[in-house]
């Protein structure tokens, strides 16, 4: 994700709501944190692991934030039973963990690695004897490096390759883990991998990340036929999106215009495929005015839409959109239509994210109205400049203010109709938030880097009574 010039909020200066119970959330209501593999696992040369795109791109010089990488991290490698107590400590039903492509399968393709797979049997073990039910994504951006040597997302075969993966994946864990989570926000391994550059494998190229969309797509339909061969009746499937929600900045046709096409490229370039199986013919002009067409053979849109158990719905901000440039005309440099975020006015977290927790409401909405699938908010949350006070607690006043409002935009989802199945705090701990390192403070514990201690914060303990009073404990 990625982040706006503007200034933060003011940092923890709210005050926190009290943890007390959200109505309108039922007794069933899934409660979750989450985390991925390379944000936390650390231990990257460890137990026969090649390296991913990410490994490589925090070597490029200026790539992330102060040249930080993933190579220690949380420890979590080396640290799960206890990192698993503290999850459990916390009260949620539910752990999203992402597993590392390049521990499970070392050459991106071929024998499983014993020791790489070995690590996510523990987790679930462990997890399972804790009472915390495993909810596992198959890919949170760490392409192994060989595949993106052979051409990366843009190349077709990578779905294949990922297809692979699945399957091997789910015949070492599937006896024990029934949630499955493809892919997570595609946008980002697409747009901001190859064509802003911003992430690994940083590539500058528009059509190579439109190639990678279709192609992201494709890997996902091909491990969901993989994984429903596999695993039956039992198996509950899903992809992850990022999906904000866009608005013209005023009813100007211009504003409307700009609002849609960042709909488009943003939401529906996934949405539309996933669900309907079919690309959105307004983005498909747009890519075509590019001299972009998307490399779509017989079948795939057949394959990509076989049907979702649950959408994720990883939701951060809303953003508002002008078709007008500052200087007043409608089109750009190049000639293309102007799309212009413009902001709510709203306080920012540490990100530059503005705080938007109605626009939750109103995306899972018009998710139930448009698409129809079940949702499950598999991220939501903050960053801010949380600091450990003398006494050891981290009064993190403006995350539980954050979390809070979030929650309760997703009580009134429900209320007003859309199938809101769970919820799952971005993020269990603070971790390596990518290309801005380590400074970017997401969790609800406390990670000091030094000596890796964990803390967990004000918002932590508030999430952990909120579930508690919410399913009337
Ligand atoms: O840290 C990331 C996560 O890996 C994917 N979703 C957004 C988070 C915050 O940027």
């Amino acid at each position: 994700m990625t982040a706006t010039s503007s200034p933060a909020v003011n940092q923890n200066t709210a005050t926190a709501p009290a943890a007390r119970a959200i109505p309108g959330l039922p007794a069933d209501f899934r409660w979750g944190v989450a985390t991925s593999a390379y944000q936390i696992e650390g231990a990257t040369d460890t137990d026969g692991r090649t390296p991913s795109i990410w490994d490589t791109f925090c070597r490029v010089p200026g790539a992330v934030e102060r040249g930080e990488n993933g190579d220690t991290a949380c420890e979590h490698y080396r640290r799960m039973p206890e990192d698993v107590a503290m999850i459990a400590g916390l009260g949620v039903d539910t752990y999203r963990f992402s597993v590392s492509w390049s521990r499970v399968q070392p050459h991106g393709s071929g024998p499983v690695n014993p020791a790489g797979i070995g690590f996510y049997d523990r987790l679930v073990d462990e997890l399972l004897e804790r009472g915390v039910t495993p909810w596992l994504t198959l890919y949170h951006w760490d392409l192994p490096q060989e595949l993106e040597d052979a051409g990366g997302w843009p190349a077709r075969d990578t779905a294949y390759r990922f297809a692979d993966y699945a399957e091997a994946t789910h015949a070492a864990l599937g006896d024990r883990v029934r949630h499955w989570t493809t892919l997570n926000e595609p946008w980002c391994s697409a747009w901001l991998g190859y064509h802003t550059g911003e992430h690994a494998p940083g590539r500058k190229d528009f059509g190579d990340s439109m190639h990678a969309v279709h192609h992201l797509l494709l890997g996902h339909g091909l491990a969901a036929q993989r994984l429903r061969e596999a695993g039956g009746a039992d198996l509950e499937l899903g992809i992850t999106l990022n999906l904000g929600h866009s608005t013209p900045a005023t009813d100007d046709p211009e504003d409307v215009r700009a609002a849609r096409s960042a709909d488009g490229m943003g939401s529906r370039l996934y949405l539309d495929p996933l669900v309907h199986g079919r690309y959105p013919e307004d983005v498909v002009a747009e890519l075509g005015d590019r001299g972009v067409t998307l490399p779509v053979q017989d079948g795939d849109l057949e394959t990509i839409s076989a049907p979702l158990d649950v959408l994720g719905v990883n939701y951060y901000s809303a953003h508002q959109y002008s078709g007008t440039a500052e200087d007043g005309s409608t089109t750009d440099a190049e000639g293309r239509p102007v799309v212009r975020g413009v902001p709510h006015g709203r306080p920012r977290t540490a990100m530059g994210w503005e705080i938007v927790p109605e626009g939750l409401t109103r995306l899972l909405v018009r998710l139930e109205r448009e698409y129809g699938v079940p949702t499950v908010i598999t991220e939501n949350g903050a960053a801010f400049d949380d600091e450990l006070a003398e006494d050891g607690t981290v009064p993190d006043t403006d995350r539980v203010a954050y979390l809070d409002g979030h929650i309760r935009a997703v009580a009134d989802a429900r209320a007003e109709g859309a199938d809101v199945r769970g919820y799952f705090a971005w993020s269990l701990m603070d971790n390596f938030e990518w290309a801005f390192g380590y400074q970017k403070r997401f969790g609800i514990v406390h990670v000091d880097y030094e000596t890796q201690q964990r803390t967990v914060k004000d918002s932590g303990l508030w999430y952990r009574d909120t579930i508690r009073h919410t399913r009337g404990g």
